[in-house]
């Protein structure tokens, strides 16, 4: 049985991943960390790790006994463009101590890359797997940095690197922050609460997306995958489905006629997002691991509403 330790275990993804990884290998053998103590209603082993510590972070990995890392801690690209030079000190360094201390203590390794790593001259449909990468944001640059350092590991140090570049998450549990696909999570949370959302992306601005259900599986598929069948090992492209505000809202409508959409666009995450690809391609995925996405939109929209009524009660 895997002896996984994750970081950043509090975050949009990482409370979600921990009752998957639980669920599939056992409470036991899963430590969730973060810098923030955790919500005493959540079991299993759980430290509390500053990743830009690397001692700490070697130390818990040797005391777990953990063979796998799941790297999850970062700054998302929003946040990232406020405090870039923050950004890159906790992106980077944290990221290099998971994989140095992966190294040191023979430990498989995860850590997602995203849509972010694409800039403005990478083609915006059907972004191919391997393709231009010069992105204009801090966010871009580090995941950019990321995905080279995780094959780079694997290249010289035979590390068992393994990673995605996820598209916006879509999750009913934890709210993202700092993000720039995050007005489509926001944006069910006012439909059920206040009935009308202003969005801060411009109609016909596509972002690739995902429900977070797929994203978990996602990781499990790729960490469990033959190695001898991954060519790409590492950011690998993957997404469920590709839309642009009016169409989440359209979606939205089919369960809530009365919804209203307005617009008040932020200049910054904007930009962000008109950097970004339309949508992107997970041939390499499918191909090489199997990937599979079971939501789309209106499955999504559904399953998301019903959650979210339930959560909001
Ligand atoms: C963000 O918007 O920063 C993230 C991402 C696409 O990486 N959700």
């Amino acid at each position: 049985m895997k002896k996984i330790m994750v970081t950043g275990a509090l975050g949009q993804i990482g409370s979600e991943l921990i009752t998957k990884l639980r669920s599939e290998y056992g409470t036991e053998n899963v430590l969730a960390t973060d810098i923030r103590r955790m919500d005493s209603a959540t079991e299993g082993p759980f430290e509390i790790l500053d990743v830009t510590d690397a001692n700490n972070m070697h130390a818990l990995a040797k005391d777990f006994g953990a063979d796998t890392m799941m790297h999850m801690a970062a700054l998302l690209s929003a946040k990232a463009e406020d405090e870039p030079l923050f950004a890159w000190n906790l992106n980077m360094g944290g990221l290099m101590n998971a994989l140095e201390v992966s190294r040191e203590l023979d430990m498989q390794f995860f850590t997602p890359s995203s849509i972010g790593a694409f800039g403005p001259s990478t083609p915006k449909k059907d972004t191919p797997q391997d393709t231009l990468q010069r992105p204009t944001t801090m966010y871009g640059v580090n995941k950019v940095a990321g995905e080279l350092l995780c094959d780079y590991y694997f290249h010289k140090f035979g590390m068992d690197t393994r990673g995605v570049r996820f598209p916006g998450l879509i999750s009913y549990v934890a709210q993202p922050g700092g993000g720039t696909t995050d007005y489509a999570v926001d944006i069910y949370y006012k439909a059920l609460e206040e009935g009308k959302y202003t969005s801060y992306i411009a109609e016909g601005t596509r972002m690739d997306m995902m429900y977070m259900p797929d994203a978990l599986q996602a990781i499990v598929d790729l960490m469990e995958a033959d190695p001898t069948k991954l060519i790409h090992r590492n950011a690998f492209n993957v997404t469920a489905m590709s839309f642009e505000p009016s169409e989440i809202a359209a979606s939205i409508k089919k369960q809530i006629p009365t919804f209203e959409m307005a617009y008040d666009v932020d200049p910054v995450r904007q930009a962000i997002a008109d950097s970004w690809p339309d949508s992107i391609d997970p041939t390499a995925a499918i191909n090489e691991w199997g990937f599979k996405a079971n939501y789309d939109l209106d499955k999504m929209t559904v399953d998301m509403l019903s959650k979210l009524k339930i959560k909001l009660n």
